[in-house]
């Protein structure tokens, strides 16, 4: 591969990876965000790597890193050997340019990595059709620079351009009639499930859906209510489709339960905007199971990302907090972190432990929808 190369495809280069703690940065505690940052660039498959921590009191909007602390990566960059870069924050396109500029690698973003590690989990047809499109969304934004004149009239890059139009024009009008040709086919597959929703929804079966921070532990709770063997693992993004389960506590159907992709501080928002037709099988539950791994420093703030997310779409509906992981922490721990979260309905399970589940199963088994919670009031009434 070109040295200059954007993004790297292969994994053995000596990565610098630059965890920063920016003003913009909210997590409670900044060592479980490098932690999480160190296992979204072991997700996406680097293992030769040094993790730089690096606090910044501004962000520069040209080089996004203030020109002390740029010196001092370069410094280490050029001393360390490294192939490449892959820093934990959000770049601007400008930002990105400069730094490659400087560095002449390969180089990465939070954006770029988190696209590339949906790019590398999407099985399905539906998954890589929507991972394609948040990326080529992606590039639109990106159009500009990259030591082509985007602005000069087009006619010799190989993109058929109308008279007078630019290059940067040229390929614009190239990635939406590319994306539109996506969501063509995205709608197809959409058909079909909202064919099966219409059937469910006639049958009246309530959908439990399981929501959460990525690696909380949700498709494991889907496993062991459901008796299912759904890929569960200790890594980012491990499910990006939707599973549908029957749903029994004993020998009593429930309804529904679907587990769903997880969510992340700062996820790229094109891939939300994809994930629209995944995630509106939200909008159909008739309760949402929050799931937090309760163990984790940033818990509260993995609830806010997670509230903040259905909030943006649009998704309002009765919830139950499920604070998973229990059994990492202990019970004083516990009990301290569940005051700290106050009165909202919730439970605290834990998956590996004996019986650990026992406390969502009873809320399940004597839980109602509101709509028939709403009914039968009516009938006592009567
Ligand atoms: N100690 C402990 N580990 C758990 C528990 N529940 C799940 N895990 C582990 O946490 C890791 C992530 O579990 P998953 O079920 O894949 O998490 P997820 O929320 O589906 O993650 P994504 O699909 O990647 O968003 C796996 O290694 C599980 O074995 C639990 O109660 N206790
Ligand atoms: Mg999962």
């Amino acid at each position: 591969m070109a040295k200059n190369e954007l993004i790297s495809t292969t994994f053995y280069k000596k990565t610098l990876l630059v965890g920063v703690q920016s003003p913009n940065n909210k997590t409670d505690d900044i060592e479980a965000y490098y932690e999480e940052f160190l296992n979204l660039a072991k997700t996406y498959g680097i293992v030769d790597y040094v993790l730089l921590k690096i606090k910044l009191r501004s962000i520069e909007s040209g080089h996004y890193f203030t020109k002390g602390k740029l010196a001092e990566i370069k410094t280490i960059f050029d001393e360390g050997d490294f192939e490449e870069i892959i820093v934990s924050d959000t770049l601007s396109g400008q930002q990105e340019r400069n730094l490659h500029e400087v560095f002449d690698c390969p180089l990465m973003d939070r954006t770029r990595l988190i696209l590339a590690i949906f790019e590398k989990s999407a099985v399905t047809a539906e998954g890589k059709i929507q991972v394609e499109i948040a990326k080529l969304q992606f590039a639109k934004t990106r159009v500009t620079g990259h030591g082509v004149h985007l602005d000069q009239q087009a006619g010799t890059v190989g993109i058929r351009s109308g008279p007078g139009e630019t290059v940067k024009e040229a390929t614009i009008r190239y990635l939406s009639r590319t994306i539109l040709t996506l969501k063509g086919h995205l709608e197809k597959i959409e058909k079909a499930r909202g064919a099966q929703r219409k059937q469910r929804l006639t049958q009246k079966v309530p959908l439990i859906c399981l929501v959460g921070y990525t690696n909380a532990g949700k498709s494991t709770i889907l496993n062991v209510l459901t008796h299912s063997d759904v890929l569960a693992k200790d890594q980012l993004f491990a499910t990006l489709d939707t599973t549908t389960r029957q749903l029994f506590v004993g020998t009593r159907k429930i309804g529904l339960l679907s587990d769903t992709v997880g969510f992340i501080q700062q996820l790229p928002h094109q891939l939300i905007e994809s994930f629209k037709s995944t995630l509106a099988e939200l909008s159909y539950a008739s309760l949402l199971l929050v799931v937090t791994d309760i163990a984790d420093n940033n818990w509260k703030n993995h609830i806010d990302v997670v509230l903040k997310t259905l909030e943006e779409i649009d998704v309002k509906k009765q919830t139950l907090f499920v604070f998973n992981k229990a059994d990492k922490i202990t019970k004083k721990e516990l009990q301290k972190r569940l005051a700290e979260f106050g009165d909202l309905p919730h439970v605290a399970i834990s998956c590996i432990k004996p019986d650990g589940t026992a406390p969502l199963k009873r809320y399940l088994a004597s839980w109602k929808p509101e709509q028939d919670k709403a009914k039968s009031k009516q009938d006592k009434a009567k």
